[in-house]
């Protein structure tokens, strides 16, 4: 037992053990903050929305103010004069309508949600915003200053501010996609909330403030219909998983050997015969959209700031036409069979360009994929056709190379007798088409002397290399069913940490990068579960990786709001890959 002579001896002593159970406890915190800090932003400090925004911050808050603003189902959208200048009618409608539907579907909170101009809003509710009444609303506020940073390819579009404060949110920005963005920003801060347990009619929206923009103008996916065909449901259902995912281009791939699917009304039998059939089964029944289907599925796309682009492979891929109009075909051999157009019959060229002209109707890009993709597959016989033999000796071209870039060039000026400018896979780079009317998509990640060559040649390129950008690869080392390139694949975390830059710091001077996209081919997808499986979540990686500066995401923040998203994912009926617990849901086969 410890005797103290003096009370002081006794106080030093008391104070000395203090001290030392006070330094014991700030090492341990210090170091579980650093071991915490170090692997995860934890949730609070990041807005839970995908893709993360640039930069974000917490208001200053009046301390009894509570940390939510409560979006009721009484709460209105209050377009502030300039706005309704901005926004027409239906514009305002269409934002509101995708707000209320995704809220209904993934919230299951059916809200009234009144859009009202800010000059009508007397009468209604009141909170404190800086210490002032305000209408407890989300104000449309249109941005003085311009917002965005000034960059080469219209990243510019889309920015937004939002401010969500206990009394009031408001968004502001300077064109319509800015306000559609914020919007579904405060949607997934929301969504991603827990619900209020018994408060129904109520959701929490965290505090935050928010500056955004897109560090990429091109944010697309790629979806093949012709190998397997999906239809327009499911069709709609992806443009609103993308719309929230802020993700801007549909590239929609509608012909190739199986099937082909987009009416024209020049030659029917392109869909009575060319639709039979997909992948697995030859003899599958017609599948195609009528020209009024495809023109509703582009307007549902445009109502959600996405922009839909045609495919018309040609001249390879092109079994399923050839099927239907023979008399079009350039051969191919073994199971590339009439896989190619003659390149030599004025023919043909007539067939494709009045199929590009109605397709030009019904689209509203301005562009066209030609895709111009694997020609080598089947065009061995090109030399002993007659015509093609007429051609190359008229034309002086050496080599069925050369035959291929003469096809190309003149497709592409039927496109621009459209005012189409085309886009091509990265094969189009060899065939000298103009730079100022081409984009090239650069998907042979094993052939980076394309891209630079590409870049050299003045093109503009989206960025979709296989690995990792390829949805038909497999996800995870268990996975079977997909594709691997010598035995790499294309993780969640891969999508999610591709950077175009770490393939174009030497050689893109001018920012030719217009930005990236996923393709997804469905040889090995038969059924909407597997669909969706290829799909999710590797679609929200892909849009961090469009959307979100790499310096300024991080792979663990992300996943914690994944947790999150997998509930909605749930809520929404959708079959996905949880990475958490990969086991518990197996890859589908077909
Ligand atoms: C290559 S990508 C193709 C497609 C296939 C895909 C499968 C491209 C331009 N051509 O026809 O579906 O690989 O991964």
């Amino acid at each position: 037992m410890l005797r103290f002579k003096t009370k002081a001896g006794l106080q030093t002593y008391m104070v000395f053990i203090l001290a030392m159970l006070l330094l014991a406890n700030t090492v341990s915190a210090a170091f579980k903050y650093s071991m915490e800090n170090d692997s995860i932003i934890k949730q609070k400090d990041a807005p839970a929305i995908i893709p993360l925004p640039q930069q974000f911050s917490r208001p200053s808050l009046d301390k009894a103010e509570t940390t939510y603003f409560q979006l009721t189902a009484k709460t209105p959208i209050l377009l502030e004069g300039a706005v309704k200048d901005l926004l027409t009618v239906q514009q305002r409608n269409e934002m509101r309508q995708y707000f209320r539907n995704r809220l209904l579907t993934l919230g299951g909170q059916k809200f009234e949600l009144p859009m009202l101009e800010a000059n009508k809003m007397k009468g209604m509710d009141k909170g404190k915003i800086n210490g002032r009444n305000a209408v407890a609303g989300i104000v449309f506020r249109l941005a003085k200053d311009q917002l965005a940073a000034k960059t080469v390819n219209h990243q510019a579009k889309g920015a937004y501010t939002l401010e969500v404060t206990p009394g009031q949110v408001i968004i502001s920005a300077q064109d319509k996609s800015g306000f559609f963005y914020g919007l579904v920003s405060l949607l997934q801060l929301g969504l991603h909330e827990k619900p209020l347990a018994g408060h129904k009619q109520v959701i929490n929206i965290p505090c935050w403030k928010i500056k955004d923009q897109a560090n990429y103008g091109w944010r697309g996916l790629m979806l093949d219909e012709s190998r397997h065909f999906f239809g327009k449901q499911h069709v709609k259902q992806l443009l609103d998983w993308m719309a929230y995912y802020k993700l801007n281009y549909f590239h929609w791939h509608l012909t190739d050997e199986p099937g082909w699917r987009l009416e024209i009304k020049a030659y029917p039998k392109l869909t009575t015969i060319g639709a039979i059939g997909n992948k697995t089964d030859s003899t599958a029944p017609p599948k195609f959209y009528t020209q009024q289907e495809i023109r509703e599925i582009v307007r549902y796309a445009e109502a959600r700031g996405i922009t839909v682009i045609p495919e018309i492979d040609m001249p390879g891929h092109g079994t399923a036409a050839n099927r239907a109009y023979p008399e079009n075909s350039g051969g191919g051999v073994g199971k590339y069979a009439n896989f190619t157009f003659n390149p030599g019959a004025t023919n043909t060229y007539r067939f494709l360009t009045n199929i590009l002209r109605e397709t030009n109707g019904l689209f509203n890009a301005d562009f066209v994929h030609l895709g111009g993709d694997e020609v080598s597959f089947g065009n061995s016989g090109w030399k002993d056709l007659p015509a093609v033999k007429q051609l190359m000796a008229r034309e002086n071209l050496k080599d069925n190379k050369a035959v291929e870039a003469y096809f190309l060039k003149r497709m592409q000026d039927s496109a621009l007798q459209f005012n189409k400018k085309i886009m091509t896979w990265d094969e189009g780079v060899a065939a000298g088409l103009r730079p100022d009317k081409t984009i090239i998509c650069w998907w042979r990640q094993d052939k980076t002397d394309v891209l630079a060559s590409a870049l050299a040649g003045g093109y503009d390129i989206v960025m979709c290399p296989r690995i990792p950008l390829y949805f038909d690869f497999v996800q995870d080392s268990t996975h079977k069913v997909g594709r691997r390139w010598a035995g790499k694949y294309a993780s969640l975390r891969q999508v999610f940490e591709f950077n175009p830059k770490h393939y174009t710091r030497q050689v893109d001077k001018k920012g030719r990068i217009l930005g990236m996209q996923a393709n997804l081919w469905t040889e090995t997808v038969q059924t909407e579960k597997r669909l969706e499986f290829m799909l999710f979540p590797r679609m929200a990686a892909l849009a961090e990786a469009a959307w979100t500066k790499p310096a300024v995401k991080q792979f663990n923040q992300f996943e914690s709001t994944l947790q999150q998203e997998l509930h909605l994912y749930n809520k929404a009926g959708l079959y996905y890959f949880n990475p958490f617990a990969p086991a518990s849901t197996p890859e589908p086969v077909k």
